[in-house]
């Protein structure tokens, strides 16, 4: 009998319909075949492979779980799983699709007016309008309620001031949007590149998602039609429900990059031939790699159920927080014990869990950080909010 596969150990695939399993697949063989022979070289230059989005969109992987406007209308789990095959070749794709589909496609389908969604979701799932989302500030991102960024009604127009930090994609955007406090509470803007005083620079050196676009937004009066705010966003529970839907894809996401770091070291525990046998053999680096399998099988059914309570429609944020919080924490430690196990090879640009460590440290603190989900479970569980 063949022996299991340590990336899907308790036949996770089996839970799949032949829809999701089909479009895992071929998501995964283009990162086989477009990812991986790049994306080293690609972290090495701080370069986001811009090349890579026309494939990415002919694939209908932007917004992809979102129906209409020339959207592929597929499935929560499907929508995870494109996630987990983008990450397992580097979090800077998935970033950019979480960003494209999650945090700025979503907010326009959920609360855009029927103009807005004509104007720019179809033009987004080509792929040849780029989004970016600005609710982070200098100030802290943990506490968004606190946000400074302010709008201001001016006639028929808005009135906004502020700076936005650490925004993906910012400075190749063609669009932004934009989360401002108001005397009407937390309002949501479309900002277009291009509007006066809207400007954008890269934060141009990071250990982290090297191949991802990182940059500061700067409001200098900007002037905003009323017709690019998002009518139906009221409230800071607006950009935290966008929130909800990235983090969703962010916890399949972080199971690709813990599957890769696992599959390297299992290579090459096979391989290197210590003290006359490969290190493969010995007790400790069994028990790692035995970790490892369950780690990522229990974040995998984890995952799989978050996204069938998805598609129930019953899924709810404290749940999201315990799979981003769980699932990025395994594959952050997946990710250090790999590269360990790699020894000095594993510090080398040639291997992927030092990439994928980096990049990790990204995921842990994006989205909030690891103390905020563990607070957003325990305010759940206990009624009360500590933050
Ligand atoms: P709180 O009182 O809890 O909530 C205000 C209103 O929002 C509702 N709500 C949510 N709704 C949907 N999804 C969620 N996750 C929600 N969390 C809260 C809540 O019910 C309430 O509604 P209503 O109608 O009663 O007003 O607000 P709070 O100020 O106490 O904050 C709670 C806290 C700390 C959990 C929240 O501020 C938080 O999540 N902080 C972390 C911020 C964060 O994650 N920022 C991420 C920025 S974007 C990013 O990182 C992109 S990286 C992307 C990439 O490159 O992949
Ligand atoms: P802070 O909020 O200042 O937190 C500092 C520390 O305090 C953390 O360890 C935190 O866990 C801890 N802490 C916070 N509150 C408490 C508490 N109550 N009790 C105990 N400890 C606490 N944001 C966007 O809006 N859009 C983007 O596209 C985007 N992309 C990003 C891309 C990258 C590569 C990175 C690194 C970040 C990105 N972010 C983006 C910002 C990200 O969401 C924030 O970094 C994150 O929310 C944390 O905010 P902060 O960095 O200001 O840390």
């Amino acid at each position: 009998m063949a022996s299991l596969d340590p990336t899907d150990f308790m036949d996770v695939a089996s839970l799949l319909d032949s829809e999701e399993r089909q479009t895992q697949r071929s998501v995964g063989r283009w990162v086989d075949q477009r990812v991986l022979p790049l994306i080293g070289q690609a972290f090495d230059e701080h370069r986001f492979p811009s090349e890579l989005v026309p494939e990415m969109a002919e694939m209908g992987l932007f917004g992809c779980n979102l129906e209409g406007y020339e959207c592929a209308g597929l499935n929560n789990v499907t929508y995870g799983l494109v996630c987990q095959e983008l990450e397992r070749g580097d979090s800077g794709l998935r970033s950019f699709v979480s960003v494209q589909g999650s945090l700025c496609m979503w907010p326009i389908h959920a609360y855009g007016s029927a103009e807005q969604k004509e104007r720019w979701l179809p033009g987004m799932a080509r792929g040849e309008i780029v989004g970016c989302f600005g609710l982070t500030e200098p100030d802290g991102g943990s506490d968004p309620g606190a946000m400074n960024t302010r709008a201001k009604r001016d006639g028929d127009d808005w009135i906004l001031n502020g700076a936005k930090m650490w925004i993906t994609n910012g400075t190749i955007a063609d669009l932004a949007i934009v989360w401002a406090e108001s005397d009407e509470g937390v309002l949501g803007f479309i900002v277009e590149k291009g509007f006066q005083g809207y400007t954008s620079r890269d934060i141009a050196k990071k250990f982290s998602l090297r191949a991802s676009v990182t940059s500061e937004l700067f409001l200098d009066h900007v002037r905003v039609p009323e017709a690019n705010r998002l009518p139906d966003a009221q409230g800071l529970r607006a950009p935290l429900s966008c929130l909800t839907q990235a983090r969703f894809g962010i916890a399949w996401g972080a199971i690709g990059a813990a599957t890769a770091c696992l599959r390297e070291a299992l290579e090459f525990s096979n391989e290197r031939v210590l003290f006359g046998r490969p290190i493969s053999h010995t007790q400790t680096i069994q028990r790692r790699l035995a970790d490892m399998t369950r780690r990522i099988t229990n974040a995998q059914l984890l995952a799989l159920q978050l996204g069938r309570l998805k598609d129930k429609g019953q899924m709810r944020p404290a749940q999201v927080s315990v799979a981003k919080w769980n699932n990025v924490r395994m594959a952050l430690d997946i990710a250090r014990d790999a590269r360990d196990i790699l020894g000095a090879s594993g510090i080398s640009i040639e291997t992927s869990p030092i990439r994928h460590m980096l990049n990790l440290e990204s995921v842990i603190t994006y989205e909030g950080t690891e103390t905020i989900h563990e607070l957003a479970v325990g305010r759940e569980i206990t009624g009360f909010a500590a933050f």
